[in-house]
């Protein structure tokens, strides 16, 4: 056999084994597929729901919506959930997670009128669901907060602590029998930083460095409050489990050989990630340590009397630990660490500023959305992470996913999903990582926040210039119906992109 061909051989083995790796899930592991109420339902204004912070951002200021598109009518779930979960059961998933309608159930935000038709609607869906043995995952708070309350303060006023609770009171009360998988909140911190700290999302209220930390205040006592009531007087009898979903951008240094950079990456990880996860997932609690320290420190240097950054005081410590049945991560990318000093793009005084290090986007592939490069290997880095940061806790994926223009021939979300599982199986497999179940992100084309209709993360594409907003299947659905029914990584050529299907 000629030298050449051997070589060939050697190397077409090495890249079929590397690239194959581990395909088998573990027996028990579930999946899912993730939508929010506000992207999917529309009806905004129908049947009693009071408008939420997302229609009064998206009609008062539309140009703030890179298409001028809003959720008014979205993918019109609230008239055609029959359908969403006609496509679940297609797909073949255990579960579906979706969020409710703080607006759509309580009007007024307060419990002081019970809105029956949203009682209604929800009943309904979670019927729908029942009949196809799909299991619910419930979001209770996925950012559409009832502008009645936003008019209060929203998540900077800390009485919002005791709307939470009454609502979330209520949702276990009328639902509970139905449900066995809550999440209280979806993202903190986008929640938290990108609406009070900044304007990336409603209500846009740019009180950069302080909002951001008022928000955080409430929000974890928010949380901790709805799990103990949960704990405490359903879960004896309801028997279901309850978590938070917590979003990373994973940071990384640009050279790992450079120890700063190494250093603020975990800084950073401890800024994004750790700020809602350490009050909660470790035997300490409390906000991370650089984290009341750098705030501090630049808090003194701006000549305030205390830090932007309030502490818990012990009680509230307590209350706050261990209280997440398990870790929800919602993972999407990795970027960069590039050196030491105040990014170009933070405001002053700003969480990003807070940090002290300077970001950039990652090398890897592209998507539909700027702030989303393909880095597989970073989910890997960062779930290795949360074993030895939080004492290797059970996981949740509780979203992953991919966003183009829109395209039926999907193979950039089907080899990003593709990857991103793979690195799944590595750490189950290789480092012990207990990951239970994966849910993507989205069923369908939806109202993508201030991207509007532009950036398409579903499996469904939906035509929105149709009134009955109609959903053609893309391959990707093929590709995790394939996964839901082997429980392993489709091997199928036809998931390959044409382009890069020769070796
Ligand atoms: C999540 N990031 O938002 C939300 O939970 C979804 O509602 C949303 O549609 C989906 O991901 C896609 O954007 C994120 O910058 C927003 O890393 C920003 C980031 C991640 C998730």
């Amino acid at each position: 056999m000629p030298h050449s061909v051997l070589i060939g051989f050697a190397v077409l083995v090495i890249c079929h084994t590397s690239q194959a790796g581990y395909t088998k899930f573990p027996d028990g592991f579930t999946f899912g597929v993730a939508t929010a109420a506000h992207q999917i339902e529309g009806a905004w204004n129908v049947s009693g729901k009071s408008e939420n912070v997302w229609d009064r951002l998206s009609h008062t200021r539309p140009e703030m919506i890179a298409d001028g598109t809003n959720g008014d009518i979205a993918c019109d779930s609230y008239n055609r959930y029959r359908e969403d979960v006609e496509e679940l059961a297609y797909m073949g998933v255990d579960f579906y997670r979706f969020s409710f309608s703080w607006a759509r159930i309580l009007p007024s935000g307060r419990v002081d009128f019970v809105n029956p038709d949203g009682i209604r609607y929800y009943h309904d869906l979670l019927d729908a669901l029942a009949e196809k043995n799909i299991e619910p995952l419930v979001t209770l708070f996925h950012w559409d907060l009832p502008q009645t309350l936003q008019d209060l303060g929203g998540w900077a006023n800390p009485k919002m602590v005791d709307y939470f609770r009454d609502y979330a009171d209520l949702c276990f009360k009328e639902f509970g029998r139905k449900i066995k998988s809550w999440i209280t909140f979806n993202e903190p911190y986008e929640i938290c930083e990108d609406a009070y700290g900044d304007e990336k999302k409603a209500p846009a209220i740019d009180s950069h460095g302080v909002g951001n930390y008022l928000c955080s205040d409430t929000l974890l006592k928010a949380h901790a409050e709805a799990y103990h009531l949960y704990n405490e007087t359903y879960r004896p009898t309801q028997n279901g489990r309850i978590m938070i979903s917590i979003n990373s951008i994973w940071y990384e240094p640009s050279d790992t050989n450079n120890a700063e950079q190494v250093t603020l990456a975990e800084v950073a990880n401890q800024f994004k990630f750790g700020w809602f996860a350490h009050p909660i997932f470790t035997e300490e609690g409390g906000y991370p340590s650089v984290m009341v320290e750098n705030v501090a420190q630049q808090s003194a240097a701006e000549g305030l009397p205390k830090s932007r950054l309030e502490q818990f005081d012990q009680y509230w410590i307590d209350r706050i630990k261990g209280t997440s049945d398990f870790l929800g991560i919602n993972h999407y990318t990795t970027h960069l660490i590039t050196g030491a000093g105040v990014d170009p793009i933070a405001k002053s005084p700003s969480w990003l500023k807070d940090i002290g290090a300077v970001t950039t986007m990652n090398v890897g592939g592209e998507s539909a959305s700027e702030w989303l490069r393909v880095v597989p290997t970073g989910f890997a880095n960062l779930l290795r992470w949360c074993k030895s940061s939080y004492n290797d806790p059970p996981i949740y994926i509780t979203e992953n996913g991919f966003s183009d223009r829109g395209t039926l021939q999907d193979y950039g979300r089907i080899s990003y999903f593709n990857d991103y599982l793979s690195e799944i199986l590595n750490v189950i497999y290789d480092d012990n990582v207990k990951v239970l179940g994966y849910t993507a992100w989205t069923l369908m084309d939806n109202f993508e926040w201030r991207a509007g209709f532009s950036e398409r993360f579903g499996f469904y594409f939906v035509d929105i210039t149709q009134p009955d907003r109609p959903r053609t299947p893309k391959l990707s659905v093929e590709y995790f119906r394939q996964l839901l029914a082997t429980r392993e990584l489709p091997q199928d050529e036809r998931f390959k992109d044409p382009s890069m299907r020769r070796l």
